[in-house]
Parts: C-alpha cells; sequence; structure tokens
C-alpha cells in the first residue's frame, strides 16, 4: 500500500498517471520506470482476472501507487482488489448517491462500512493485519467515475456522500451517453464536463479524468483537475510503433 496516494488526492496534488490495459508486469514496470505518479489499473475493460491485477500490484510494490477500476461495483469486486492491496478503487458508472454510498460501504470495514475481512497480500499476509485494518479505512482511495448523463442529474448529491475521495470523469462514456462519442470538443459534453467539476470544487472532493493527450490533460490541470490518466499503455505502444513504421515507409 501507497497510504499518501489518498492524501495527495485528497490534498490536491496532481496526480498523472496512465492506464494499464494489459496484463503483463513487464508494460507495468515500463510505466512505473517513465514515472507516472499512479497506474489505474483496468479491469473493466481489460483482459484482467484478479491474479493478472495482483501481478501488476506486486510489481508496483511500494515505487508506485495503484487504483484498480473494478467490472463491476460489486462486493466480489471491490473486497478482492483491496484485498490484493490495490491503493484504490474506481467505480466505474456511478450514477445515484445511492450507489456511491454503497461502494463507500463495501470499501470500508466495519462500523463505517460492511467490508468483509479477508488476510492477504494487503495484510503482509496476516504479519501486518492489524496495522492495515487499523489504517485501511483512512488510507484506500475511494473513486467513482461520472460518466453517464444519469451520474451528471445527480452530481450534487453523490459528491455530498461522505467517503468518496475524488469523482473521475469517463469522457467517452459520458459523450456516447449524451450521443456524442468521444467528442470531447462538443460544447455540451465540454458543459457537463465543467458542470461535474464545478459540484467537486464546491463539495471539496478532487477530480479526475482520461484523457488520450498530453495538450488535453494540460488544459484539464489548467481547470483544477488533479487525477490525471493520460492514455493507455496500448496507445503509447501503437503511436510510437506507427511513427517508427511511418518515417521509414511514408
Ligand atoms: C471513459 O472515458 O468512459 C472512461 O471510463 C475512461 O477511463
Ligand atoms: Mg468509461
Amino acid at each position: 500500500m501507497n497510504s499518501n496516494f489518498r492524501t495527495g488526492l485528497k490534498n490536491g496534488n496532481v496526480l498523472i498517471g496512465t492506464l494499464i490495459t494489459m496484463p503483463v508486469p513487464e508494460v507495468a514496470e515500463i510505466m512505473i520506470e517513465v514515472g507516472f505518479d499512479w497506474l489505474f489499473v483496468d479491469t473493466e475493460h481489460a483482459p484482467f482476472n484478479a491474479i493478472d491485477a495482483l501481478k501488476i500490484l506486486q510489481t508496483a510494490g511500494n515505487r508506485c501507487p495503484c487504483a484498480v477500476r473494478i467490472p463491476a461495483n460489486n462486493e466480489v469486486w471491490i473486497k478482492k482488489a483491496l484485498d490484493i492491496g490495490a491503493d484504490g478503487i474506481i467505480a466505474p458508472q456511478v450514477n445515484s448517491a445511492d450507489e456511491a454510498e454503497q461502494i463507500v460501504r463495501l470499501c470500508k470495514y466495519p462500523p463505517r462500512g460492511i467490508r468483509s475481512v479477508g488476510i492477504g497480500r494487503a495484510h503482509k499476509y496476516g504479519l501486518g493485519f492489524k496495522e492495515y485494518v487499523e489504517k485501511a479505512n483512512d488510507s484506500v482511495a475511494v473513486i467513482l467515475q461520472a460518466e453517464n448523463t444519469n451520474a451528471l442529474k445527480n452530481i450534487s448529491e453523490i459528491v455530498q456522500v461522505p467517503g468518496v475521495d475524488a469523482i473521475f470523469i469517463g469522457p467517452y462514456d459520458l459523450s456516447a451517453s449524451m450521443g456524442k462519442m468521444g467528442d470531447l470538443t462538443d460544447p455540451d459534453v465540454r458543459n457537463a464536463i465543467a458542470t461535474i467539476a464545478e459540484c467537486c470544487r464546491n463539495a471539496g472532493r478532487s477530480v479526475g479524468i482520461f484523457v488520450d493527450t498530453a495538450e488535453t490533460a494540460a488544459g484539464f490541470i489548467r481547470q483544477g483537475f488533479t487525477l490525471i490518466a493520460v492514455s493507455t499503455d496500448g496507445l503509447y505502444m501503437a503511436l510510437g510503433a506507427k511513427k517508427t513504421l511511418n518515417s521509414l515507409k511514408p
């Protein structure tokens, strides 16, 4: 665990990360060597099982915090991701305050929540059990995605739920739900993003976003976004390879 991930998030430090979509430890290792502040381990859209995610977390160790995006907002994945040592959970498609509250409860040990008690990697296989369970409610980051028009409608209530550390906007799903798939320059999409960000700021919650380029990331950082995921491992590889090949075979 890198408990300073949640502290940094709550303090509004700008954290630049990237998506790990390949269940290959060497890929995560490269991104850590590059110097990203955090890794977004995507078990929602990428072909990850819990063991794949575990291997990424083991590779990161104490060198780089990892937030695991779970494939569905249910107890099974939340407890697995936390017990293998995720520094935070990213819950996709959170559309109401009730859903937000349930996710927070599943992430927190009693009495605040109902997180089930296991003995795993997070607990140093038992050697650090007491230390982990005492601190987990304060060190695990709970990050909820706002990425649907329903989330937009309910965002002012979602951000009020105690225990929500950050809202992470999924611009692709958000724009798709508005009938404007992937068009981040569309005025309605931009307004939706700005509304979510403003609600977060008013409620003292950090706000983050996924973007595909450094230029777009810089614009959002200027607007006060602090949790940034820029591009994906696969996209970096594809663009790098394409650029090299194009220079030889224009
Ligand atoms: C989206 O853009 O929908 C995302 O979830 C990005 O992570
Ligand atoms: Mg999404």
